[in-house]
This record gives structure tokens, C-alpha cells and sequence, in this order.
């Protein structure tokens, strides 16, 4: 990626909408300004900083479109470069035409990422917080959009730089040790710079041990929904859901490939999955579902078990259950309209919710109980401080290892060159999570991930 170039990016999303934006960073923003936009009074360089202008978009002599101009002059925009963002009407063409005029006055098209690419490299935000901007606008629920924009304003980032400044700190005095014989070196040195090392590794595990919730609230729950065939688990699907995603059937062995779909609770994305319900049977397209079931089942982070209340429990039923976490499970006794059958008494201290799904009654419950599993789950007040990329969780388990090895040289009075190597190690992985000693490769790796325009 080139710095010292103009770019140019359509930044909002493509389709019908009232307003698009068309966003222009770079040292020529203003003179690309110039030539395109035609306003009362003076030219779009001549103007403030932070103003909004209306005017007209012309193109070797065509008109594009009406829209109002915004002005950031460098450092105080989103890139710190001077910027200037058209908002013109939204659609399929209107959009395109802006950007085709932009780049023809004299700006690039831009790379994904390449937006906030230059906010990293001017300083503007650190490698976490640039991260974040991509996962707020790839949030699936309001807690990860929440714990997204906590990043971007700073939260993780401060955490990392105390462990990096903490890190350096240690280094520093490690790398002092190598200048005295040993038999110089004051007794108590050594040992305080094993207890420094012990508290830093202490703050990795920490944050390592975080890594689950903020990936779970990122990535979503895995929701199995399980039971014989015909009890009533598509049904099940399409009323959480809204919609009529599953094929419903009274014909028991309807589902067979399972079924995957988003559904949100208290915030929280879970991956609801409709499965094949699970029974001996000879057909083998079915027995293929009912391996895939079992291997959801495996995986899994919460359950929801469905029985026809109005029969008698199955042996099959029992057998299942017998492998399922009931502190992780929902049961779900459906088509109650049909008559109640006694629930066996090995069932009686598991969750349970007893609906009608045909007549839409007791889906409240199920969602309100699942509400409490996922608690029992997430732990939700460690997310806030919650690492949730796992480009961060590999590194801190990197450090962490290399930060063990050089304890074990510093405790070991091995060799103090080989603990500072270590140090050393852990230090630049740390400085990789912040950006402050991050490679190209990483660095281009994390922003072709984005859209363009961000
Ligand atoms: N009476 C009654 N019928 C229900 C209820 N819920 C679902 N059904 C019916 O039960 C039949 C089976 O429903 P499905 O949702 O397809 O059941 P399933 O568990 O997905 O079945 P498989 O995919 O075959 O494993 C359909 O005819 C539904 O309309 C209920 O609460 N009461
Ligand atoms: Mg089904």
C-alpha cells in the first residue's frame, strides 16, 4: 500500500438507499474537490476545515449528481490525511458515477482497509483499535457491536501497552544484568525480576483466559436443537425464527442435512441448528443426517431437546439425554395440546419448557431460559476487558511461552543472554498486538480482511 497517493472509495453499502457517501483521503483530496465540485462562493480548497457545502458534481462538462461536501483537513479527519466525502444520492449508479469522477480528477481506487490502514500508520488509532473498526462493522449483535466499539475507544489497547511498557521495563533490566560478572550481580536482582516476569505472565493467563467469552460473544453460541423425528424440532426453528425456514412435515425423518441460522437473544448471536431427529433407520441418506446430528451434538455449546409430551417417554429419549450436559440443556416437552403424558421422574431437575409450538404457545419460555443458559455459558461481566480476536489470542500464547522459557533461565540462573532472548521474544510478540513492532505481512494481512471505503 502507497501513503503518499490520493485514494477514493465508494464508503457506503452498495444498493438503493437515500444517501451514499463517497469518501476522498490523501494530499490531493482538496484539489480532486476542485475539479469536481461547483458551489457559491469559494472553492472547496479555500475553505475551513470541518465545513459542509452543497453544490453540484460535474464531470468534463456532465452533471453527476447534487451533494453536499464535507472538509477534514489533515490531522483532524478519520486518516489524518486531508479528506473530503461527497454525500450524494445512493443507488447502483449515482455512487459509481461520483467515484468514476474522483478517480478520473486524479484519486486511486482504494484497497480494502486502506482508509483506516492510513488512520494506523498516522498514528491515528493502534493496531487494536484499527482491528475493532472491522469488527464493528462485522458485529452479528449489539454486546460484540458494544465490546467492538469499547476496543475502538481505547480499552484493549491500553491493557496491551501496560503489558508492552511492563515487558520493557523487565528487558531493560535484564539487559543490565549482562554487564556484570556474575558474581557481582547484587543477590536480590535477579529474583525481583523473576517475580516482575511472574505477574506479567499472570496478566497473559488473564487475558488468555478471557479469550472464550469475547470469541463465543463474536462467533455465537452453538445451538443444537435434538430429538426423535416428528417431535416438532423444525417447527421449533421457524417460530424462534419468524419465518418458515425448515420444511415441516408429519412425516417423521423430514430433516436430514441440518439446518443453520442466526438468531440473537439478549444480545447474544447463537447459531441455532435444526438437525435430523435421531433414530435407527435403514435409509441411508437418513443415517447420514443422524451422523451429522451426533456430530453436532459433540460440539455443541448449548442444547435444546425436544419430546412429544403427549407419549410416553422413549427409551431413545433417556439413552440421549444420558449423554447431553444438563446444565447446558433446555428440555422442551412440545405438543402439549395433544395431552400430557407424565414426565419420568429421572427427568424432573433438568430445565424444562412445556410448549405447543403448532399453536405458537411457550416460545417465550424457551427464549427466556436460554437467556439464562447462555449465562451460564459467557461469563458476561469479564467481557468488556474480553480479547476477542484470535490473532491476539495466538500471540499472547506465544509470549506466553517465550516470557516461561526465559523464567525458567532467569530462576535456573541458566544464562541471563538466554533470558533476555526470550524477553526479547515476548516483547516483540506483545508489540505485534498493538502494531508497535508489527511486520508488513501482519499488517496486510489484517487489512485486506476489510470492506473498501473503511
Ligand atoms: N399437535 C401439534 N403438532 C405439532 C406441534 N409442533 C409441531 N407439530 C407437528 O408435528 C409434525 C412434525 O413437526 P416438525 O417440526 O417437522 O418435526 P421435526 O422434529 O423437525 O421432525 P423431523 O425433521 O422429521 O425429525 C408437523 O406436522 C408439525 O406441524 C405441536 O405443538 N402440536
Ligand atoms: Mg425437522
Amino acid at each position: 500500500m502507497m501513503t503518499d497517493d490520493t485514494i477514493a472509495a465508494i464508503a457506503t453499502a452498495n444498493g438503493a438507499s437515500g444517501i451514499a457517501i463517497i469518501r476522498v483521503s490523501g494530499p490531493q483530496a482538496l484539489t480532486v474537490a476542485d475539479q469536481l465540485f461547483h458551489c457559491k462562493g469559494p472553492r472547496p480548497s479555500e475553505r475551513p476545515t470541518h465545513t459542509v457545502v452543497w453544490g453540484r458534481v460535474v464531470d468534463q462538462g456532465r452533471l453527476v449528481d447534487e451533494a453536499l461536501l464535507l472538509i477534514m483537513r489533515a490531522p483532524h479527519s478519520y486518516t489524518g490525511e486531508d479528506v473530503v466525502e461527497f454525500q450524494c444520492h445512493g443507488g447502483a449508479i449515482t455512487p459509481q458515477w461520483m467515484l468514476r469522477a474522483a478517480l478520473l480528477a486524479g484519486a486511486r481506487a482504494a484497497e480494502p482497509g486502506e482508509f483506516t490502514y492510513r488512520a494506523f500508520l498516522n498514528g491515528r488509532m493502534d493496531l487494536v483499535q484499527a482491528e475493532s473498526v472491522n469488527d464493528l462493522i462485522h458485529s452479528r449483535s449489539e454486546r460484540a457491536a458494544r465490546l467492538a466499539l469499547e476496543q475502538l475507544e481505547g480499552h484493549l489497547s491500553r491493557q496491551f501497552t501496560g503489558l508492552y511498557q511492563h515487558l520493557v521495563s523487565v528487558a531493560a533490566d535484564v539487559e543490565a544484568t549482562l554487564d556484570f560478572p556474575d558474581d557481582e550481580l547484587p543477590p536480590a536482582v535477579m529474583p525481583k525480576i523473576a517475580a516482575e516476569m511472574d505477574s506479567i505472565i499472570l496478566q497473559i493467563s488473564e487475558l488468555l483466559s478471557k479469550w472464550q467469552d469475547g470469541h463465543r460473544l463474536r462467533e455465537g453460541l452453538t445451538v443444537v436443537i435434538a430429538g426423535r423425528p416428528n417431535v416438532g424440532k423444525s417447527s421449533l426453528l421457524n417460530a424462534l425464527l419468524g419465518k418458515e425456514r425448515a420444511i415441516v412435515s408429519h412425516e417423521p425423518g423430514t430433516t436430514r442435512d441440518f439446518i443453520e441460522e442466526l438468531f440473537v437473544v439478549d444480545g447474544i448471536p447463537l447459531r441455532l441448528i435444526d438437525t435430523a431427529g435421531l433414530r435407527e433407520t435403514a435409509c441411508s441418506v437418513e443415517q447420514e443426517g443422524v451422523r451429522r446430528t451426533r456430530d453436532q451434538l459433540k460440539k455443541a455449546d448449548l442444547y435444546i431437546y425436544l419430546l412429544d409430551a403427549s407419549q410416553p417417554i422413549h427409551a431413545d429419549d433417556l439413552a440421549n439425554l444420558a449423554q447431553l450436559p444438563k446444565k447446558r440443556c433446555l428440555l422442551v416437552l412440545n405438543k402439549t395440546d395433544l395431552g400430557k403424558s407424565s414426565t419420568p421422574s429421572a427427568l424432573t431437575d433438568w430445565k424444562t419448557v412445556e410448549t405447543s409450538i403448532l399453536y405458537n404457545i411457550g416460545i417465550e419460555n424457551i427464549t427466556s431460559i436460554l437467556t439464562e443458559l447462555i449465562k451460564s455459558v459467557i461469563n458476561y461481566e469479564s467481557i468488556p476487558t474480553a480479547v476477542i480476536s484470535e490473532r491476539h489470542y495466538h500471540i499472547l500464547n506465544k509470549a506466553r511461552h517465550a516470557l516461561k522459557d526465559g523464567l525458567v533461565a532467569v530462576q535456573g540462573k541458566t544464562d541471563q543472554v538466554i533470558a533476555a532472548h526470550h524477553i526479547r521474544q515476548a516483547l516483540e510478540q506483545i508489540g505485534a498486538i498493538t502494531g508497535n513492532s508489527a511486520t508488513d505481512d501482519i499488517l496486510s494481512a489484517i487489512f485486506s480482511k476489510f470492506c473498501v471505503g473503511k
